[in-house]
């Protein structure tokens, strides 16, 4: 079809420019035009709209320019010729006219070439300039802050904007400055949206909902008109939330020169001046949620715009507990279950992750036809959101789990071995998610940072598996990438974050960001990018040797973690602690 639609352009092109080109007549000087009829040279003119066509005597063409009007303002000038027996003919119009419509048509197919070449390249989704701009019915919420657990600073600190929703003008009238915008900021899943719907909630104020990503479109204006609108519906409203998730995608700082930029700097302008143009008083808040505020143009921070922070962590032990609660308040909890216990078991998960194990819990209940969620579905329910689905049925050949087995022995003995591990939570060489085994160790509480020696310990339990399938197995296997990377990235972070290198406490920006980005400058020096890759390799290197020491003198342990594995599949943190005891002393 794109071929075909060329084509047509090109045939036309050939068709209408024949006329000009090919067989045009050279221009000759008018003043030699009057010469050739003096010397009776010329044969036949051709009046046309602005040039006469004259046919020599030899059948020669050639074209000729008389001066504007001479040949309607000399009738002479025809008779002359005439007399000289000269054919004279007088060229219809349409000739002129001819030429314009195939230049329409030209035009024509030009245009629908270019058309088609933008519908292909946007694989047909042009987006209609009204489409995607979700502003959420602006209906006030069902949720208050009830439903919502574990962010009780968060809570707090946005509970004035409900005071403020329900009585703008009370507000005002005490003087009460208001924040025109509040920046949620944090991970994904730590309930930035459910916080803000429950304050439109609390506060019965209507809530609008858009997405930073809707207003980031490829056709300039776009963006900026759906900003434009998006305020105009909330203003319509006496109080109301705006909400606008991922802000990022459309603050990032300005300046750069990728494609998406300029639209997405207009885009970002008319956000200002809209929330520039809001009055306090006018009971708009706009809340926006994002999870790098560091990335975000400083002018959207500046006063009178998202000038208040609240930080949407991730919930501590106690928020863990209450969050679950609420998730578990509709579905049949089996006697005994202890919320507590789940919320200890399961450092770092989010909110998201949470409901999302009460979810699968339920699920799993259904599917062993329970009628009850106990502790045991919870813990698989649990296995299953922190390393995903378990694929029993993917085919593997024996070799390949026999190298699982000793791989995923070599992780947990390394870690069972070193004083500063994570107790191990368990061992399995079932299939899961895209891991054909998986070693999982689980904090004994909630950390918030690492000493160095626990990261050291960390790469060295990252290696245990490719160790043992070189010492063991006698070959290495693609099977180590994740764990390889893994290992890198900690060793990176320890030398360029940290400052637990010899290279000292810098921070060294190996990659920020990237080139297309703009901000290329802040690269490091040549030797020290030099130095900085090899304090990273002797890291790595290190917990590499760590752990080959370890199961070259664990060999018995080794064998009977891989062969009990073989077996039964999957060990627990007891059950593993119960087989490395029998042989092992935990000292090295
Ligand atoms: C593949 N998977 O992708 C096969 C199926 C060495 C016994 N062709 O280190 O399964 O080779 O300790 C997240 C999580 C890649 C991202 C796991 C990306 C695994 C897992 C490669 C065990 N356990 N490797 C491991 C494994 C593989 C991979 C991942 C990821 C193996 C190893 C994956
Ligand atoms: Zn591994």
């Amino acid at each position: 079809m794109f071929g075909a639609a060329a084509l047509v352009v090109l045939v036309l092109a050939i068709v209408l420019l024949r006329g000009s080109w090919f067989a045009t007549e050279r221009d000759i000087a008018f003043s030699d035009f009057l010469s050739a009829v003096e010397a009776g040279k010329v044969q036949q003119v051709a009046i046309g709209d602005q040039a006469l066509t004259v046919t020599l005597r030899g059948g020669r063409r050639v074209r000729t320019i008389p001066p504007t009007g001479y040949v309607s303002a000399s009738p002479a000038f025809v008779s002359d010729l005439v007399h000289r027996q000269i054919h004279v003919v007088v060229q219809p119009r349409s000739e002129a006219g001819a030429f314009s419509f195939g230049a329409m048509l030209l035009a024509l197919g030009f245009f629908a070439l270019v058309g088609f070449t933008i519908y292909r390249v946007t694989a047909g989704r042009i987006p209609s300039l009204e489409s995607r701009a979700r502003v959420a019915d602006g209906e006030t919420p069902a949720v208050t802050f009830a439903d919502v657990a574990g962010v009780d600073e968060a809570k707090d600190e946005v509970k004035e904007v409900v005071d403020f929703l329900r009585e703008p003008e009370k507000f005002a009238a005490i003087g009460g400055r208001m924040p025109k915008g509040v920046l949620l900021v944090g991970p994904p899943g730590t309930g930035k949206t459910l916080l803000a719907r429950s304050i439109a909630g609390e506060a019965s104020a209507p809530f609008l909902f858009a997405s930073g990503a809707d207003f980031v479109e490829m056709y300039a204006g776009v963006g900026a008109s759906r900003v434009r609108k998006l305020f105009r519906e909330a203003s319509k409203h006496k109080s109301c939330i705006l909400f606008i998730d991922e802000l990022d995608a459309v603050g990032r700082q300005r300046g750069g020169n990728s494609l998406s930029h300029e639209e997405r700097e207009q885009t970002l302008n008319q956000l200002l001046v809209e929330m520039d143009g809001f009055a306090a008083h006018q009971g708009v808040v706009v809340i926006a949620a994002t999870n790098r505020p560091d990335i975000l143009d400083p002018a959207l921070l500046r006063p009178g715009r998202f000038d208040r922070q609240v930080m949407v962590g991730c919930p501590d032990l106690k928020g863990r507990e209450a969050i679950l609660k609420v998730h578990t308040k509709k579905v049949p909890l089996a006697p005994g279950v202890d919320l507590r216990t789940i919320a200890r078991g399961t450092p770092g998960f989010s909110g998201a992750d949470l409901a999302n194990l009460v979810n699968e819990a339920a699920l799993l209940a259904a599917r062993h036809g329970s009628t009850v969620i106990d502790d045991r579905v919870l813990d698989e329910a649990r296995d299953k959101v922190l390393m995903g689905v378990e694929r029993r049925s993917m085919v593997i050949t024996e070799k390949e789990r026999v190298n699982c087995a000793y791989h995923e022995a070599g992780h947990a003995l390394v870690a069972s071995v070193l004083p500063n591990a994570d107790p191990l939570h368990k061992v399995t060489i079932i299939p899961r998610g895209r891991a054909l085994g998986v070693t999982m160790q689980l904090p004994e509480a909630d950390r918030h940072t690492h000493t160095k020696d626990f990261l050291e310990t960390q790469v060295a339990v990252l290696m245990g598996g490719r160790v043992a399938e070189e010492l063991f197995m006698g070959h290495m296997t693609s099977g180590a990438s994740n764990d390889i990377e893994r290992a890198t990235e900690i060793a990176q972070k320890m030398v360029c974050e940290y400052g637990m290198s010899p290279l000292g406490p810098l921070m060294f920006r190996k990659s920020a960001g990237n080139a297309w980005d703009g901000d290329r400058a802040a690269g490091l020096s040549e030797d020290t990018a030099r130095r900085v890759d090899d304090e990273v390799r002797t890291i790595v290197m290190r917990g590499y040797e760590t752990a080959r020491q370890i199961l070259q003198h664990h060999r018995p342990a080794m064998t009977a973690v891989a062969e009990q594995l073989l077996e039964v599949e999957s060990l627990d943190g007891g059950e593993l602690k119960a087989i490395v005891d029998r042989f092992a002393t935990r000292v090295n």
